[in-house]
C-alpha cells in the first residue's frame, strides 16, 4: 500500500534529510547519545488504531462528514493500511463492538490479514443501548440494581471477547458510563462492589493469555459519581480480578491539571499498568490529537515509560492505543499526525540522559535535573523520527505523501453515501 508513493516522495527529500540526521547525530554525540540507537528503538514502536477513528467524529450539537470516508470496517481497514504504509508503526486495529461488529469475524480477518493488519484490543459498549436488547443502560450496566441488566452487560462483554477471540485479539477494553447525575441517585460503595462482581464474572470468560483493561473517567455521561472514576478505582477493580487484569490510562480521562504522568508512575509500582489510549485535551475527554495541547506532558509520560522499561520494572508491554475523534482534520491525516507526534515524544523521552537525572536527584540539583529534561524535550528529533519511519519503509514526510498521492479524492469518487457514524466518546 502507497509503496511506490512513499518511494518517490522519499526519494524527493533524499538529500535534505540525510544533511538533517547527520547534523542530530552530531549534536547527539556531543551529548554522548548514540542516534542509531534512537533510531532503532523509534522504528520499534508500534501503536494501535482504533476502529473509531476512520470516519469524522462529531458532538452532540452535530456532525461534519467529510468526502470519500469509509462506509464500513472492511473500508475502516484499507484506511488504516494506507496509514500503517506510510508510518509503518500501525499494524493492530482496535475493534469497537457493536459499532465496528463485522457480521463475520474470519472474513474481516482475512481482510486485514491481506493489508497487512492484526487486532489488538477489542472495546465493548455498555454506554449506549442496542437495538432488539431486552433491558436498558439508562441507569448503568455493570453497576445496576437489576441482576437482569448486569447479566446482559456481562454476557455482551464475553461476546466481544468471543468476536475478539475469533479476529486473532488478545485484550478486552472496558469502559463503563455507569454513575450518577444526583447525590442520593446511586448507592455509592455498593454501585462498585455490583461492577466487580459483574467484571468477575466476565474475567472468568477470559481466554488463557488474554488481558483485561479497566478504563476510568471522572465524570462524562454521569455527572455526580462516576463507578469507574480514577485511577485509583481501576486499580481496586484490576487488583480484585487477577493477574490478567490491568488499568488502562485514557490520557483524556482526568481532570484539568491533574499529573498523568505521575498516575503512570503509581500503576508501574503498583504492577498495573496495562496500556494508553493516546488522545490530547484542553478541558475534557476532548479526544484531540495527541501531542496538539500538551506536548511536555506526553513526553513526560513517554519518560516514565521508559524509566520504568530500563529499570526493568514495566512489566508486561503495555497497549499503546488511540483513542481520538476527529471533528475537523481529515480523520486519516490527524492519525498520521498523531503517530509522529507520539514517535516524537518517545524519541525525545529517549534522549533523557539518565544517569545525569539520577545524580541530579540523588543530590537534590533541581535546576540540572529540570535541565536534563528540557535538554532531551527541546531536541529537534523530527530527522530522526523521519529516519526511523524511513528504514521501515515508511514516509519521511507521511501526510505531504498522502496529499500528494490523492487518495482520499480517489475514495470520494469511489465510496458515495457514506453511512452516519454516531458521535461517540469512549
Ligand atoms: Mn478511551
Amino acid at each position: 500500500m502507497m509503496t511506490e508513493q512513499v518511494e518517490q516522495h522519499n526519494a524527493s527529500l533524499g538529500e535534505a534529510h540525510r544533511r538533517d540526521v547527520e547534523h542530530l547525530g552530531e549534536q547527539l554525540r556531543r551529548r554522548k547519545i548514540d542516534l542509531e540507537a534512537v533510531v532503532a528503538q523509534v522504528a520499534a514502536f508500534e501503536v494501535a488504531v482504533p476502529s473509531w477513528a476512520l470516519g469524522t467524529g462529531g458532538t452532540r450539537f452535530g456532525r461534519y462528514p467529510g468526502p470519500g470516508e469509509p462506509r464500513d470496517v472492511f473500508e475502516k481497514m484499507d484506511d488504516i493500511a494506507v496509514i500503517q504504509g506510510l508510518t509503518r508503526a500501525t499494524p493492530r486495529v482496535s475493534l469497537h463492538l457493536p459499532w465496528d461488529e463485522p457480521d463475520n469475524p474470519a472474513a474481516l480477518r482475512d481482510h486485514a490479514s491481506a493489508l497487512g493488519l492484526g487486532f489488538d484490543a477489542v472495546n465493548s459498549n455498555t454506554f449506549q443501548d442496542q437495538a432488539n436488547q431486552a433491558h436498558s443502560y439508562k441507569f448503568g450496566s455493570l453497576c445496576h440494581t437489576d441482576a437482569a441488566v448486569r447479566a446482559q452487560a456481562v454476557a455482551h462483554n464475553i461476546h466481544v471477547i468471543e468476536v475478539g477471540a475469533a479476529l486473532g485479539s488478545d485484550a478486552l477494553t472496558v469502559w463503563l458510563a455507569d454513575g450518577s447525575n444526583y447525590p442520593g441517585q446511586m448507592h455509592l460503595r455498593k454501585s462498585f462492589e455490583r461492577t466487580l462482581a459483574g467484571l468477575q464474572e466476565i474475567y472468568a470468560a477470559l481466554p488463557d493469555g488474554w488481558r483485561l483493561f479497566t478504563e476510568h473517567k471522572p465524570y462524562e455521561p454521569a455527572f455526580y459519581a462516576t463507578v469507574v472514576q480514577d485511577w485509583g478505582s481501576s486499580l481496586l477493580l484490576a487488583q480484585g480480578l487477577g493477574e490478567q487484569a490491568s488499568c488502562l490510562v485514557d490520557l483524556g480521562h482526568h481532570l484539568p491539571n491533574t499529573n498523568v504522568e505521575l498516575v503512570v508512575a503509581r500503576l508501574v509500582t503498583a504492577g498495573k499498568l496495562g496500556g494508553f489510549h493516546f488522545n490530547d485535551s484542553k478541558y475534557g475527554d476532548d479526544d484531540l490529537t495527541a501531542g496538539s495541547i500538551k506536548p511536555y506532558q506526553l513526553f513526560l509520560v513517554f519518560n516514565e515509560l521508559v524509566d520504568a522499561a530500563q529499570d526493568g520494572v514495566l512489566g508486561a508491554d503495555p497497549a499503546y492505543m488511540i483513542d481520538q475523534s476527529h471533528n475537523l482534520k481529515d480523520p486519516v491525516e490527524a492519525l498520521l499526525m498523531t503517530v509522529d507526534n507520539l514517535q516524537q515524544a518517545y524519541a525525545k523521552a529517549l534522549l533523557v540522559r539518565r544517569e545525569a537525572l539520577t545524580h541530579a536527584q540523588e543530590t537534590n540539583d533541581v535546576v540540572m535535573a529540570e535541565a536534563v529534561l528540557k535538554a532531551a524535550y527541546d531536541t529537534d528529533v523530527r530527522p530522526l523520527v523521519a529516519e526511523a519511519r524511513r528504514r521501515s519503509g515508511g514516509a519521511l514526510d507521511p501526510i505531504a505523501t498522502f496529499r500528494a498521492s490523492g487518495y482520499r479524492a480517489a475514495k470520494a469518487n469511489e465510496r458515495a453515501g457514506a453511512a452516519y457514524i454516531p458521535p461517540q466518546s469512549l
